[in-house]
């Protein structure tokens, strides 16, 4: 300088953690972050943006959340969410948890305040202790204190998220860590890459040997495809085990399309006589939890006289439910090899009475349903919109559905045939709502491909307001709203007489194709089958965010769809309100 000191530059030389997260993550193959900004993590999103990274900002977290979780589930790598403290962080949560339940991969950053503050509990921005709530609701959760132990943090959280049975981990940032600086080359050393994310897990021989044996004396066989099997990726394996054991198969429902939903060996159309009446159960990638009526009731036929085999990650699965006769403990891909192995050239396929039995029940029960699927009513009820869906899904088989509500998604679920895998986005294990909007915009960014968001009027208000976002990236979703006024129906009455609406019914008629105008997008109202296919196939051809009001029929639902029996029962309505039915 002019006057004669030396000034000591810092650039190229410090990196900070900011900088060290943004490199750890990328390190790891990450290429999009689901987010919202604010204090104390606004730059960090600018700078993973200006890295290169894909940076995409939500209305809410629980949405980038669920995009995150959504992600996981669709790519085998952890999707990652970052969020602000305390608000941000809770409402985050929820999709963590829900990644958790489903055992997808997730990572949950957020930034959090002065640990200092917080700990003595001094009353801080946003004070929260996250990580020691995070924790019961994660599969596992870290902090990282010191810019030097961000690769170590990043490479745990991505090694607990996808080994052994997937779930959600928690990365709690604290601010002060992101403006830590250390040295660039030791930082760069510092970081690390995971090697063999998804590793491989084989089965003992003796279980294999076990499983053929009990697989082999079957004589009226049943497989249950899960979505841990979708998750897998190695469709050419369960494929190859599913059409070699020449098992009837019932997809569970993001399952669906694992196997093209009308393969002759799926028995979805079948489902009551296949689980009533077969005598060996082989469950691949999917749990004997509620969804599975844990395996029994009278559904299931007489107590004890079927045999179970199950392929799963989690060891602790085995025996959660059912007994297991023949429990496979190892990733699907390695139990399915190891199967079709042992099962060689020569394996006797179930008898055939059984088969054709299951073949001539779907059969009749398919044929049975069509005719509804071409009801033209207007207003439309459930079957007539969706055997419109229906046929756009056979024709666009690339297309990721997206799917949530109660009658919207139970009738969606039996109706719409999948064709491909991982092409079906639900409501997952907990049949939650909200999960609309963050996994349209996860299967449009993941893939690449065109969305179609089927969604309930009341599923749809969780996450309505991300249409913005939906129109900000100008993705190619289409939200087809079952508008029938509110939950399970829109025909609801106040029982007190009073004038406050029903407690499930909504503003009737509600113009719900405004919201999307008012972003930009293309917004109308679809009142028949033919407006409805109209409608959806501009929307593909113009890849254009569109929401499509379509006018379903108020009094066509059913209370809770196809679960009104998990409904606990009043023992004094019948006699208080005369309205309450039986
Ligand atoms: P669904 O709801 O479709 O029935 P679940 O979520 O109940 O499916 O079950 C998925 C199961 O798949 C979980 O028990 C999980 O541990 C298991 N799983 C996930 N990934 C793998 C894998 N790669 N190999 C074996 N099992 C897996
Ligand atoms: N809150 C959350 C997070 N998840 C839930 N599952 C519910 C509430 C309860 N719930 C259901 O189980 S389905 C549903 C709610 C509120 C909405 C059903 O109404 P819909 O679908 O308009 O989405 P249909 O077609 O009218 O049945
Ligand atoms: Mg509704």
């Amino acid at each position: 300088m002019a006057d004669g000191t030396e000034t000591v530059t810092t650039e190229g030389v410090l990196t900070d953690g900011f900088h060290l997260l943004i490199d750890a993550l990328k390190l790891n193959n990450v290429e999009t972050i689901y987010n919202v900004p604010g204090i104390p993590i606004t730059d960090l999103g600018r700078y993973a943006q200006a890295q290169g990274l894909r940076v995409i900002s939500f209305r809410h977290e629980q949405h980038a959340g669920y995009a995150a979780a959504a992600a996981g589930f669709l790519t085998k790598r952890p999707g990652i969410c970052m969020t602000v403290s305390a608000p941000g962080f809770l409402n985050g949560l929820t999709a963590l948890a829900h990644a958790t339940t489903n055992c997808w991969p997730m990572i949950l950053i957020s930034g959090s305040s002065e640990r200092e503050v917080v700990d003595l509990q001094r009353g801080d921005y946003e004070e929260m202790d996250q990580l020691a709530v995070a924790r019961p609701h994660a599969k596992a959760a870290y902090r990282i204190l010191h810019a030097k132990d961000i690769g170590l943090g990043v490479a745990r959280a991505f090694r607990a998220a996808t080994t052994g049975r997937p779930g959600g981990v928690y990365l709690d940032i604290p601010g002060a860590l992101l403006g830590q600086v250390m040295d660039e080359v030791e930082g760069q050393k510092s970081l690390r890459q995971v090697v063999d994310l998804n590793a491989a897990s084989v089965p003992a021989a003796a279980a294999v040997d076990r499983a053929i044996a009990v697989l082999k004396s079957a004589r009226k066989p049943l497989m249950i495809i899960g979505k841990g099997a979708a998750y897998a990726q190695c469709d050419d394996k369960v494929r190859a085990l599913v059409e070699t054991l020449g098992f009837p198969y019932l997809p569970m429902s993001m399952a669906k399309g694992l196997l093209p939903d009308a393969h002759p060996q799926c028995a979805s159309a079948a489902r009551s006589l296949v689980l009533k009446e077969s005598d060996c159960v082989f469950l691949v990638g999917a749990r004997l939890n509620w969804l599975l009526s844990h395996g029994e009731g009278p559904g299931w036929g007489e107590a004890g006289t079927k045999k179970f085999v199950q392929i799963d990650i989690e060891p602790t699965e085995m025996d959660s439910n059912q007994p297991i006769d023949a429990p496979l403990i190892g990733d699907i891909e390695s139990c399915a090899s190891a199967l079709l192995e042992a099962m060689g050239s020569d394996w006797q396929k179930p008898p055939s009475d059984w088969t054709e039995a299951v073949r001539t029940k779907v059969t009749t029960n398919v044929e049975r349903m069509a005719p509804k699927l071409r009801n033209n009513t207007s207003p439309m009820n459930y079957q007539g919109a969706l055997g419109v869906i229906k046929d756009i899904m056979a024709a666009h088989q690339d297309t990721i559905l997206v799917n949530e509500g109660a009658n919207a998604l139970d009738q969606c679920r039996s109706i719409v045939d999948i064709h491909k895998p991982r092409k079906r986005l639900d409501v997952g294990t907990w049949g939650i709502m909200g999960i609309g909007m963050g996994s349209a915009v996860a299967g449009a960014i993941e893939t690449g491909n065109q969305v179609l968001a089927v969604e309930g009027d009341s599923a749809f208000g969780f996450s309505g307001m991300e249409v913005e976002t939906i129109c900000r990236y100008d993705l190619p979703i289409c939200i087809v709203i079952f508008n029938n006024n509110g939950i399970y129906r829109g025909d609801g009455e106040n029982w007190s007489g009073g004038e406050d609406p029903s407690t499930t019914v909504f503003v009737k008629d509600a113009k719900y194709e405004l919201m999307m105008q008012a972003f930009g997008g293309v917004g109308v109202r679809a009142e028949n089958p033919d407006e409805l296919r109209r409608e959806i196939l501009a929307a593909f051809e113009s890849g254009k965010p569109t929401l499509i009001n379509a006018v379903i029929d108020e009094a066509a639902g059913r209370e809770s769809g196809n679960i009104g029996n998990l409904n606990p029962q009043s023992v004094v309505a019948q006699r208080i309100y005369p309205q309450a039915k039986k």
